[in-house]
């Protein structure tokens, strides 16, 4: 584990012209005969040497046009294989002949086994644990690959580009071979083969050509990939109409598997997709399942644009794909189904995630400059900063100016490995604009507070409002530049309606949006008649946080007036925290609480009002989290007093709005045959957050029980099962219910996902023994990584009292895992040790125990790097 620097950048010395993979697949000793085509690059010393990457691969052969390569010429190491004496400038061949054991790789990169099924995971540096190559993304060519396997056991073989034709080979194998005329880089390459059940459909693109569509997955689940084949045909059409994006081949495939280390991977024209991102049934997948397929489809699918079409130079770009991305999926979804409700449940997301990992050992900026092990930098910042940073370059430029810039984007750079500043000066060049005071999002880590405060002046009618921003240090980053920080706001008259001011002055006002770029700046808005309440950052415009001292009636009125809905959500947000802050601290002195009337009014209010959409509803219902809150209070944190304060607070709104919630777990009843769009999955949230809050009184445990018994789809049914066992944990009816569902589903490995983790996630001391016992339930799977995160990493994420349990337990239990889990898959491991980057907020007993189970790991021998790198960056 070198560190590598972004400084260091430079091309490579040869040219590789074209690819020709040539497999034979066996379990346990699988055959690649790889030839490659290359020449030097121009002006590059005529002795330097052709260096390839290589990870744990056995060498049988090396020829250079077709003659074997005697041992003087070359140099092998575990980790490359070096070339020398090569024509100065004609083309030559090297054929690489190597030799793996998918069977054995249990990392899940490179060319690995899943149920009988051959597949592959490249990104970012898997492909080199295939055979020799230069693996890294700014070497693009075309890939001609041709399978051969045993017939029986692999009727499908499958690789990137168009079908060229296959047949019957020797002794019952068969062989299939596939051209991409898409130069694409060697992380972007995928295989699968095996024996697999298919959905096909077929799409007609902008300029009528037919595109054949399918999805591989187990045999008998062919039913359960209908709506991933829907939402791959929306994302086609979507990416026409809106960023004018045709797809490119004669056919798109995707292959559901169920072990893989990630959400999906978007390989040219063949998606690998982890099986709990395409397979969903009403009976088996919650409403939040089909919102997460209809995402990762399109997410998957736009990649092809950005990311394969136009891929990264260096992975320091990793934002140029992922951030815009995970921007053209948001936005995809926004329009698939409420953007006010996709907006909170996006921010709610950068919140609990990101802002976290931000203030903490493991922040950096959305564009890094080192990196010792690239799988680390997969983050919240790269994905979720480095889309709201994209957000903001659309929030600045407006619709068209943005459009422009992506257009620009899209003409310059189709074919290339191109850069974050390539991407920014499209825009730039687009629009006359410069963007590079605007840049720093890009290279500055640290979640801008933005301090602000008002005044208004009736005899000059004018209202003052008055911003500072700091950005805080974070790692390597002691000192910060002022940014440029699009605030959209809005003035609310005393009757609810919008003020338009006079003018502005002060600083840029476009539309709706101030432009805040100095460190301290004030905006005077004049001819306002009386005095307005602010609403500001409204559909979190920046993602920064906002120190801004509102008076309860002002939050109140932004709740109920404001016309964007998010800024609604936000207000009622900011009344329900300080209620929650002071329930923790009563809770920690042992004293009773008292949640303010006029937050519960609000809140209630929002709740009964039929105006609203249910899904926005039960987003204010669904109050701040533990660790939201935990995040408010920023430092010395108790876990227990966060959870019986905030539990206290539930239970006095829910014994206030008793009536209201009752009316509605009535009339939100989704009738007739169960169906996934977005309204009728509103009104099931609704439901499903009034019965939480109904359940806080007398006879809960028999009203969730009763709500189990009655539930007809999968979301209901884990609704309830949650509340059961989290409220009620020793209750018989618990595990009752808990045993009923199993039984159920035994057979669903996502149910079963889904089952421990409602059990991981119960409060409370008693915690740690139950994820121990499921441990050794035979349903346990340790090599499956969906069901380890379902269990070790819903504990150590979302169970917040009986991980930072105060005897550091949950600790010591999370740092024996970690080590177990290491040298099979170091990938996952490190995901699941990144629950510990706010250590240091704990309280110090917890932070002292959180720190000599870090101390442990990190004393370990033969640690990945992957492992490595995140313990030395949190213990820093
Ligand atoms: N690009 C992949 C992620 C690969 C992760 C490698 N450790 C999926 C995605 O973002 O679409
Ligand atoms: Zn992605």
């Amino acid at each position: 584990g070198q560190i590598v620097h972004l400084a260091d950048y430079r091309p490579t010395d040869f040219v590789l012209e074209r690819v020709d993979l040539t497999f034979e697949l066996d379990p346990r000793a699988t055959r690649l005969e790889s030839r490659l085509i290359f020449h030097r690059r121009e002006g590059v010393d005529a002795k330097a040497p052709l260096v390839l990457d290589g990870d744990e691969l056995t060498l049988t052969e090396l020829r250079l046009d077709q003659n074997e390569l005697p041992a003087g010429q070359y140099d092998l190491s575990p980790s490359s294989l070096v070339i020398r004496d090569l024509p100065e400038t004609a083309p030559f061949e090297v054929t690489v002949i190597t030799t793996i054991n998918p069977e054995e790789n249990t990392q899940l990169m490179g060319l690995y086994r899943t149920n009988g099924v051959y597949c592959t995971q490249c990104e970012a540096e898997g492909f080199r644990r295939i055979t020799y190559f230069p693996d890294r993304p700014d070497v693009l060519a075309p890939f001609t690959v041709t399978i051969i396997a045993d017939k029986a056991a692999n009727p499908v073989l499958l690789s990137n580009g168009n079908f060229l034709g296959g047949g019957n080979y020797d002794e019952g194998r068969h062989f299939a071979a596939w051209f991409d005329p898409f130069p694409k880089p060697s992380y972007l390459f995928a295989l699968v083969a095996g024996d697999l059940g298919v959905v096909e459909d077929t799409f007609t693109t902008m300029s009528d050509r037919e595109v054949k569509l399918k999805i591989y997955v187990e045999h008998g689940k062919e039913a359960r990939a209908s709506y991933a084949m829907d939402a791959l045909k929306r994302s086609m059409k979507w990416d026409e109409e809106v960023f004018g994006r045709e797809y490119d081949l004669d056919i798109f495939m995707i292959v559901a598997v169920s072990d893989f280390n990630m959400g999906a991977m978007e390989n040219k024209g063949l998606n690998v997709f982890n099986d709990k991102y395409v397979l969903a049934d009403p009976e088996t997948a919650t409403d939040q399942d089909y919102a997460n397929i209809e995402a990762i489809i399109a997410h998957e699918y736009f990649h092809n644009w950005t990311g394969n079409r136009i891929t990264c130079r260096d992975w320091f770009q990793l934002c140029l794909k992922e951030g815009l991305t995970v921007f053209r999926d948001h936005e995809f979804s926004a329009d698939q189904r409420s953007r006010s409700v996709k907006r909170i449940a996006e921010v709610r997301h950068l919140k609990a995630e990101q802002f976290p990992e931000d203030s903490g050992p493991l922040a950096h900026p959305v564009r890094p400059t080192t990196y010792r092990e690239i799988n680390n930098f997969y983050t919240t910042t790269v994905y979720e900063k480095g889309s709201e940073v994209t957000r903001m370059i659309a929030t600045i430029l407006g619709r068209d100016g943005f459009k422009k810039g992506m257009d620009l984007y899209f003409e310059r750079h189709d074919g290339d490995a191109a850069t974050v500043e390539d991407f920014v000066k499209s825009f730039e060049d687009a629009n006359g604009r410069d963007l590079s005071q605007f840049s720093l999002w890009y290279h500055q880590a640290g979640t801008p507070l933005v301090t602000a405060s008002t005044s208004y002046d009736a005899a000059a009618k004018t209202f003052e409002l008055s911003l500072e921003q700091a950005i805080p240090a974070t790692p390597g980053q002691p000192n910060k530049q002022p940014m440029h920080i699009p605030l959209s706001f809005a003035l609310i008259a005393d009757n609810g309606s919008l003020v338009n001011a006079a003018s502005v002055s002060g600083g840029e006002v476009t539309g709706d949006v101030l432009h805040l770029t100095e460190r301290q700046q004030s905006f005077t808005f004049s001819g306002v008649g009386s005095r307005p309440v602010l609403s500001l950052n409204r559909s979190f415009s920046a993602p920064i946080n906002l120190d801004f001292k509102q008076s309860a009636d002002d939050l109140v009125q932004i709740a109920r007036h404001d016309t964007d809905l998010f800024a609604r959500w936000q207000a009622l947000t900011d009344l329900a925290l300080p209620n929650l802050l002071q329930a923790a601290r009563d809770a920690r002195e042992g004293k009773e609480t008292v949640c303010e009337k006029a937050f519960i009014n609000a809140l209630l209010e929002a709740a009964a009002d039929e105006t609203l959409e249910p899904a926005f509803r039960a987003q204010a219902l669904a109050l701040p989290s533990e660790n939201d809150v935990a995040r408010e209070l920023g430092g010395n944190n108790d876990p227990d007093a966060i959870h019986s304060g905030r539990q206290a607070i539930l239970k006095q709104i829910a014994k206030a709005g008793a009536e209201v919630f009752g009316k509605l777990f009535e009339s939100m009843k989704t009738q007739g045959t169960f169906t996934p769009d977005a309204a009728s999955a509103g009104k099931r949230a609704l439901r499903n957050s009034a019965l939480g809050y109904l359940a806080l009184l007398d006879g809960g445990a028999e009203r969730a029980a009763s709500a189990f018994a009655a539930a007809d789809n999968m979301t209901d049914m884990v609704h309830a099962l949650t509340v059961l066992a989290h409220r009620f944990p020793d209750d018989a009816k618990t595990a009752e219910a808990l045993g009923a569902f199993l039984k159920r589903f035994e057979a669903n490995a996502l149910v079963l996902d889904k089952w421990f983790a409602i059990q991981a996630t119960i409060p409370g001391a008693s915690a740690l023994s139950r994820v121990k016992a499921l441990l050794e339930d035979p349903h346990y799977a340790p090599n499956n990584p969906n069901r380890v995160r379902s269990l070790v990493g819903s504990f150590a994420f979302a169970n917040p009292t009986g991980f930072h349990r105060a005897d550091g337990e949950g600790y010591r239990f999370l740092a024996s895992q970690i080590i177990g889990i290491d040298p099979r898959n170091p990938q996952l491991a490190a995901r699941i040790l990144t629950s510990m980057r706010s250590w240091r907020s704990m309280e110090s007993v917890r932070a002292n125990h959180a720190r000599s189970a870090l101390v442990e790991i990190e004393r370990t021998p033969s640690l990945s790097t992957d492992v490595r790198d995140l313990i030395e960056r949190m213990l820093k």
